[in-house]
């Protein structure tokens, strides 16, 4: 199943096998198979809706590369960035996106600003979001391992539609969360506030 897609330099100085020698050091086998499905769901979005499918393979590859990093290595780079001081009052879930996308730049010498911004998104989704990071964040959701309920709808209106897949999700994960009494990140309400209400979503 894995794409064999041949890397120019523009975007990483990596060929992919050695960018996914690199990632297969960071994740558990269970996660580098989910990094790759995703790569495969975001590669057939990216031709259907016209997208570079060489970002989205990257994107795709490495929207995850920090997940499994200890809590200080993210405490560490929040400092050492100088990213938003709250960040710190937040976890895992928050952090593997938006530090792991310093992280990534670093460590993997990924610049190009509308992958990081895709990774930087993938989980809360944010007010502004690019072809790309909407099918990131859509990519993320629907890999052909996720069984949930809504899944296949959020299949389907991926399918059809991707302003309307990514206001499902948005509001999904919010009454997931809201149901769960979790915290809610003040980004997540608003990429809420940005692709719900007007989205013209049904109920
Ligand atoms: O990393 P993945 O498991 O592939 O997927 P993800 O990055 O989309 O989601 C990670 C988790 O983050 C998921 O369980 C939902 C959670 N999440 C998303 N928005 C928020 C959130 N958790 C909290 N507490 N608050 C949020 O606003
Ligand atoms: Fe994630
Ligand atoms: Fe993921």
């Amino acid at each position: 199943m894995s794409e064999t897609i041949t890397y120019s330099d523009r975007y990483t100085p990596d060929s992919r096998d050695q960018l996914l020698t690199k990632i297969s050091r960071q994740l558990k086998p269970a996660r580098f198979e989910h990094v790759q499905r995703v790569e495969a769901t975001a590669i057939k979005l990216a031709k259907q809706y016209g997208v570079n499918v060489e970002k989205a393979s990257i994107a795709g590859l490495i929207h995850d590369y920090a997940k499994q990093r200890p809590d200080k290595d993210f405490i560490d780079a929040i400092h050492r960035y100088k990213l938003d001081p709250d960040l710190v009052n937040w976890n895992n879930a928050i952090w593997h996106g938006v530090v792991g996308a310093e992280l990534i730049k670093t460590e993997l010498g990924i610049f190009d600003e509308e992958i990081i911004d895709a990774v930087r998104f993938h989980t809360t989704g944010n007010r502004y979001m690019t072809k790309l990071a909407q099918i990131i964040y859509m990519a993320d959701y629907i890999e052909p391992a996720r069984d949930f309920d809504g899944v296949e709808k959020a299949r389907l209106l991926t399918s059809q539609n991707l302003a309307l897949a990514v206001a499902y999700q948005t509001k999904h994960t919010l009454m997931y969360l809201l149901t769960n009494n979790q915290r809610i990140y003040p980004k997540t309400i608003d990429t809420y506030n940005a692709w719900v209400p007007q989205s013209g979503l049904e109920n």
